[in-house]
């Protein structure tokens, strides 16, 4: 199981609906396939998304910091080394998506090697995840029409509300008809990426009090840190760290510190490895988590998947698992399918990620 290469393969795939939010917007999924190729003939796969407006990373710096320093760092050793390769990744700082691709490519090839799901090496508490849809910005009724045609056409009751526009109240507005349109029985948090500022947050929650909702992610930005400590003591809600906790180091600091009360898991950036550290620590102190997206195709959303259903408590709430339904294609050869607002895992050795290779000719951008 020596690795012999890691390819970086960036390709592009366009959104058939661009997704919108306060921090940015995503048209085009310019996304980074990882394959780490081993001597006993395994490859392991698994995708980067840059998402530079949150980590800073580039398509171009994902390929460049896999190709010119994570490689070469990796080569000679096997994927039962983990600890190893992670203490040669983290010689280089940031560049969370790279690691966390490399990360999960070694665990889809111990899973082959061992003929085993990973998702069963990891925990195997269940097959399948309820899936909780993002809705991004646009004028409150096309919102509501979205949502009810995700309802409608996947079964999906759970949605995440994109918010953190200027004025607030065209947010409280739009969560408002969203609950009057969905009725009760949906399950309704929102997600400020950053966008507002601690009084305008506050004034937000205090005006949707009565709409039921169960989780309030990143309204301010926790750089604004007395500000951010002082909206999260008086949340209603639990108030889930996203972007500003990254890795668990961060987790501690956020939690320790009462800029969060719950922690949303990225296997985008934390791959299975430091996402089981999170998610432990989580455990352990008592803290909520959540299944996040990083606006991931088909390969991430597999992953993350994966890691929660794998997990009890990481499988307890809706993970956010359909971003991908806006997506013109994938890679994948067998695509996923959303039925009954559930989304399973894969059978099968390793991660189930079978690449159908004429869509990655037809969507490489390196040839
Ligand atoms: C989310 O939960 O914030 C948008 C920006 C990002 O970093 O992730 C997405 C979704
Ligand atoms: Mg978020």
């Amino acid at each position: 199981m020596k690795i012999v290469r890691v390819e970086a393969v960036p390709f592009a795939i366009p959104y058939a609906k661009p997704l919108r939010f306060a921090s940015g917007e995503v048209h085009t999924a310019d996304h980074v396939l990882v394959r780490v190729h081993t001597d006993d003939g395994l490859t392991g796969t698994a995708e980067a998304p840059p998402r530079p407006y949150t980590y800073g990373e580039t398509q171009e710096s994902i390929v460049a910091v896999i190709d010119k320093i994570f490689a070469p760092q990796l080569l000679g050793l096997t994927a039962l080394e983990r600890e190893a390769v992670h203490e040669r990744l983290d010689r280089t700082v940031g560049n969370p998506t790279a690691k966390a691709a490399i990360d999960m490519a070694l665990w889809d090839i111990l899973g082959k090697a061992a003929g085993m799901p990973v998702s069963g090496l990891l925990g195997g508490y269940t097959d399948r995840m309820r899936v909780s849809h993002m809705v991004g910005f646009a004028p409150a009724e096309q919102m509501v029409a979205e949502a009810e045609r995700i309802r409608d056409t996947y079964g999906i009751t759970t949605f995440k509300v994109k918010v953190g526009r200027r004025p607030y109240t065209d947010d409280v507005a739009a969560c408002r008809a969203l609950r009057e349109a969905l009725g009760p029985e949906a399950e309704l948090y929102i997600d400020g990426n950053r966008g507002w500022t601690a009084s305008e947050s506050a004034r937000a929650l205090r005006e949707m009090a009565d709409l039921g909702l169960t989780f309030a992610e990143e309204l301010c930005p926790a750089d604004d840190v007395l500000g951010r400590r002082w909206l999260v003591r008086q949340s209603p809600v639990p108030f889930i760290a996203d972007e500003s906790a990254t890795r668990a180091a961060e987790v501690t600091r956020e939690l320790l510190g009462g800029s969060a009360t719950a922690i949303s898991i990225k296997t985008a950036r934390t791959g299975f490895t430091a996402s089981q550290r999170v998610l432990h620590e989580c455990e352990g102190l008592g803290v909520e988590v959540l299944m996040g997206n990083q606006i991931d195709g088909q390969i991430g959303t597999l992953c993350t998947v994966t890691f929660g259903a794998a997990h009890r408590s990481a499988s307890r709430h809706a993970g956010e698992l359909s971003n991908f339904l806006d997506m013109t294609d994938d890679l994948l050869a067998e695509p996923l399918t959303i039925e009954g607002g559930t989304l399973r895992i894969r059978e099968g050795a390793g991660l189930g990620i079978d690449i159908d290779p004429d869509k990655l000719a037809r969507y490489r951008q390196d040839r």
